[in-house]
């Protein structure tokens, strides 16, 4: 190879990994993959639909270490960063460890945090406070009800990610008040979690048996299917198709990683 073409060569991949890091790269199958831009543990995506932007929740570091370095960021359809840190518990007037679940009412974005469920301005990112789970250890996904009520499970688990037998769902009021819906380990770790339009509670367990279920009347498992398996591990996912899945499929490299990774 000629120098000259070397050189070209070289400039070309200095233009690709530059749009790599401003945004996103659009494939062929018109995924968009947001990646290289400052992600640290990535848990969860939600798409704001009013703002029409997505949010991505960034534990950074562990699951449960209360560090108050956990972040949200904000980036639009395009895949560009509005803001990586637009939320940042290293801010001093914001609270954040381990931003998992997300889900939005009204004005108010409310993100799960270990134990506790931190609330937010939909608009401006300002902490609006933040309603302590008492009896919880992992908080995890977050869903909005059809009466401007909030659902947020607790998984149950250790630090280990063995399981601890706080497993709940909780659902909080609008006056902040947060009440079990369902408890105790035949709950089997709630992780993913959905409110239909009737009402109706949808978990998927974070336990390697692979299942979800709709919440009884009781707080006991109902209707409980057992997900197809992947090979030799049961499928375990964090959530349940919402009507913008597809939309979310165009950030689809924004998904749960290891610690550290992006
Ligand atoms: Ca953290």
């Amino acid at each position: 190879m000629k120098k000259s073409s070397m050189a070209i060569l070289a400039g070309m991949i200095l233009v690709v990994t530059a749009a790599l890091l401003s945004g996103g790269a659009m494939s062929q199958s018109g995924r968009l993959n947001v990646r290289g831009i400052g992600l640290q543990t990535p848990e969860s995506v939600l798409y704001d639909a009013a703002a029409d932007v997505y949010l991505v929740s960034n534990i950074n570091g562990n699951p449960t270490a209360i560090d108050d370095n956990g972040f949200i960021s904000r980036i639009a359809p395009s895949g560009k960063v509005l803001s990586l840190r637009w939320i940042d518990g290293r801010r001093g007037n914001v609270t954040l460890n381990a931003p998992k679940g997300m889900a939005i009412v009204g004005n108010t974005l409310y993100v799960s945090d270990i134990t506790a469920v931190r609330m937010f301005d939909r608009r401006t990112g300002r902490q609006r406070g933040s309603i302590a789970i008492a009896g919880s250890t992992f908080l995890n996904d977050v869903a909005a009800g059809p009466d401007r009520s909030v659902y947020v499970t607790d998984s149950g688990l250790n630090p280990d990610f063995s399981p601890n037998g706080t497993d709940a769902v909780y659902k909080i009021a609008r006056n902040g008040t947060a009440t079990a819906v369902g408890r105790g380990a035949s709950l089997k770790g709630p992780n993913g979690v959905t409110v239909l339009r009737d009402g109706r509670v949808f978990v998927v367990t974070f336990s390697q048996t692979g299942e979800t279920y709709s919440l009884g009347m009781g707080g006991q498992p109902e209707n409980v299917k057992t997900m197809p398996k992947e090979g030799a591990r049961w499928s375990r996912r964090d959530a349940f198709r919402r009507p913008f899945d597809f939309q979310l499929g165009r950030i689809g490299s924004v998904s749960r990683r290891s610690p550290g990774e992006e």
